[in-house]
């Protein structure tokens, strides 16, 4: 434990989280909070990308006094090869999670999983459709099987043709564009090992080029995302609106209090089921049931799908644990923090890790097996029944902080709500909008919390700021999360938020629909960004134009993993602005800080811009809404009094 006590380390504006951090001030608790203060002052080496420990000669650092590493390479090469390895980190994490799933809907066909169906036949033909199966007179069995293979070709197998998930799910536009700028992969796995050769010692110094092929990675990170999503809707079903709660008064002292964390719903899917059927377990222990409840993506999954309420983000990970009323954690990948031990041992929780690839020493672990899927979980749920007898009352003490949530808005859901309007055209009813002025456009909110930023502060300052500019905004990973937590996610924080033109647009597709809509759309988790664009593709198609063209901005106020540099990057190639909250490692080289703000606009469309200040972002993010708005506004006018096409150039 830290027996540091920082002047101030309570930076949320979680209300639950801050009432912990308030409670546990002298208590010396290990927190993310307090650490992130113990390592300050942070390196400006590696803050600004000019550290590099590419090879055993270094590490270099690059100074005024020593302007180039050991090799002789310059700031420039430094930071982009810097940020090129980011990005593999957030495509191999994201393509990992699509394989695991692919692998296991394979197994599922093949009769080799058998906690698992196929549980919507609908979407499997319709993926099949889009990536050119055939499935007359064939069955869900035979069906997944030939998808699975095809989606594992598209991790490894070189076929000369780019991978199929990305080519059927981008617009016409887009895959020209990336053909001209020679970045279309071939294949998820040797685009990783590519990039990882061409950023290693002694290969590519031009950081153009570099980054021309940290963006070819970045396309095979959605494309392994589109994979994770559509074979997850396949085995568990694809999302529609379901209700749900927030924020730690989530937990409950009469139940066993079991959180799932990570990313990967494989696990998490049987564990809500096991602990629905383990609930005579729970009462034998002298408990009402066991109450599920998540964090981060794999929150967000069984949330989507299952209507279970998300308990905190990421930033707060530990700090539910201090209520005294969570008896296990199981994890899965991704976004654990390893420090979560170290708070355990204070109370009575179990950490339980399942993946052979994410183990925390000192931790429970249940080695998670697809052939033996629903035992792992039953071992999970056993588990946190058996430490919840061990939980003491005298020290529970639960924020109350719960909101109303309403999730589960696929992109298969959005274009049901919006064929209540229009059937024949469902995206028309978000595009007329978008030409009448009644909504500016579209924003996806989405990355993580990350501890340099006030939490939750970026993601729900620029949120009400857009909703009040008549912005419609979707939502995925901590952001969602954090927008729960805010009850933003709910209808209430319509009268509340938005303004008159994005409340009528609400109120006739609420109207049409029969379905209570919120303020927020919550599109799921972090692969599920892949939904997001499915909008932006549906848009432009529908538009006419490619995707630089229409109103779509993307914004991470609190960007964190490498998983959201991966995102920002494929955001940007195909199309879209990105707001960055946080400076990534870059300011140590002008050349490549322009090439991320402005020449990647001139080539792709598409352009990162970094401000730390959300209200200033919020203002960015509406100027270009606005700026797309208008333009297509004035060439579409333009065509109709000529009788000619939209122009393709932006
Ligand atoms: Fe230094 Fe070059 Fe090695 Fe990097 S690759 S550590 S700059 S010698
Ligand atoms: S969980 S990647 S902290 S969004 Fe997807 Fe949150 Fe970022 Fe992890």
């Amino acid at each position: 434990m830290s027996a540091k006590k920082a002047k101030d380390f309570k930076n949320t504006s979680d209300p639950a989280a801050l009432e912990i951090l308030e409670q546990i001030e002298d208590k010396g608790y290990d927190t993310a909070f307090q650490r992130y203060l113990d390592q300050q002052p942070q390196c400006n080496y590696g803050s600004t990308g000019v550290c590099c420990r590419i090879c055993l000669n270094g590490p270099c650092r690059i100074t005024k006094k020593a302007p180039k590493g050991v090799c002789g390479a310059t700031a420039y090469t430094i930071v982009a090869r810097g940020i090129a390895r980011a990005v593999a980190g957030g495509c191999s994490a994201h393509s990992d999670h699509g394989r695991h799933v692919a692998e296991t809907l394979l197994e599922v066909a093949e009769g080799h999983a058998k906690d698992y169906k196929i549980t919507d036949s609908d979407k499997l033909k319709r993926v099949a459709d889009r990536v050119g199966i055939s499935y007359e007179g064939k069955d869900d069995n035979t069906l997944a099987a030939e998808v699975a293979k095809l989606a594992l070709e598209d991790f490894g197998t070189y076929k000369g043709v780019p991978p199929v998930w990305l080519s059927t799910t981008i617009t016409e536009g887009r895959m020209k564009k990336f053909n001209e700028c020679n970045i279309l992969p071939a294949n998820i796995n040797g685009s990783v090992v590519e990039i990882l050769h061409q950023t290693h010692i002694g290969v590519d110094a031009d950081p153009v080029n570099i980054i021309f092929g940290a963006l070819k990675t970045a396309l095979c990170d959605y494309t392994g995302m589109h994979i994770a999503t559509d074979l997850t809707d396949v085995l568990f079903g694809t999302p529609k609106p379901v209700k749900s709660e927030a924020n730690m008064g989530v937990i409950d002292p009469e139940m066993v209090n079991l959180v799932v964390h990570g990313h990967n719903p494989l696990l998490s899917e049987m564990v809500v089921k096991a602990a629905k059927e383990m609930k005579a377990d729970a009462e034998a222990a002298g408990a009402k049931g066991v109450k599920c409840m998540g964090i981060c993506c794999t929150g967000n999954e069984v949330l989507m799908r299952q209507g279970v309420p998300i308990v905190t983000s990421y930033a707060s990970q530990e700090l539910i644990m201090m209520t005294g009323a969570i008896d296990a954690y199981v994890v899965d990948v991704q976004c654990i923090m390893p420090g979560l031990r170290a708070v355990s041992e204070c109370f009575h929780t179990r950490i339980i890790t399942t993946s052979s690839i994410s183990k925390i020493p000192g931790s429970y672990h249940i080695a998670y097996n697809e052939k033996y899927a629903m035992e792992n979980a039953k071992d999970v749920v056993r588990t946190a029944i058996a430490a919840y007898k061990e939980r003491k009352p005298g020290v529970v003490n639960i924020p109350k902080v719960v909101k109303d949530v309403i999730a589960g808005f696929s992109f298969e859901a959005m274009m049901d709500i919006f064929a209540s309007v229009n059937k024949e055209n469902p995206i028309r009813v978000l595009n007329d909008a978008i030409m009448e002025g009644q909504v500016k456009g579209v924003a996806l909110m989405a990355g993580c919390n990350n501890l340099k930023a006030k939490q939750d502060d970026g993601h729900n300052t620029i949120a009400k700021e857009l909703a009040k500019n008549n912005v419609f905004v979707v939502a995925t990973g901590c952001a969602a999360q954090s927008y729960a937590k805010e009850g933003l996610l709910s209808s209430a924080a319509i009268d509340e938020y938005a303004g008159d033109g994005l409340k009528a647009f609400l109120k006739k597709l609420s109207d049409a629909s029969g379905v209570e809509l919120p303020l927020v759309f919550h599109m799921g988790s972090c692969v599920d960004n892949s939904r997001c664009y499915d909008l932006a593709t549906a848009m432009a198609n529908d538009m006419g134009v490619d995707v630089p063209r229409i109103p779509y901005v993307g914004s991470a106020p609190e960007a964190m993993s490498e998983k959201a540099v991966s995102i920002g990057s494929w955001v940007v190639a195909l199309g879209l602005p990105c707001h960055v909250g946080v400076w990534p490692p870059i300011e140590g080289s002008p050349l490549v800080n322009d090439v991320a703000q402005l020449i990647a606009h001139d080539v792709y469309g598409g352009f990162f811009y970094f401000e730390t200040d959300p209200n200033i972002a919020a203002e960015k993010l509406l100027y270009h809404l606005d700026y797309r708005a208008w333009k297509l506004k004035v060439q579409k006018a333009t065509a109709e009094k000529l009788g000619t096409d939209l122009i393709h150039l932006w």
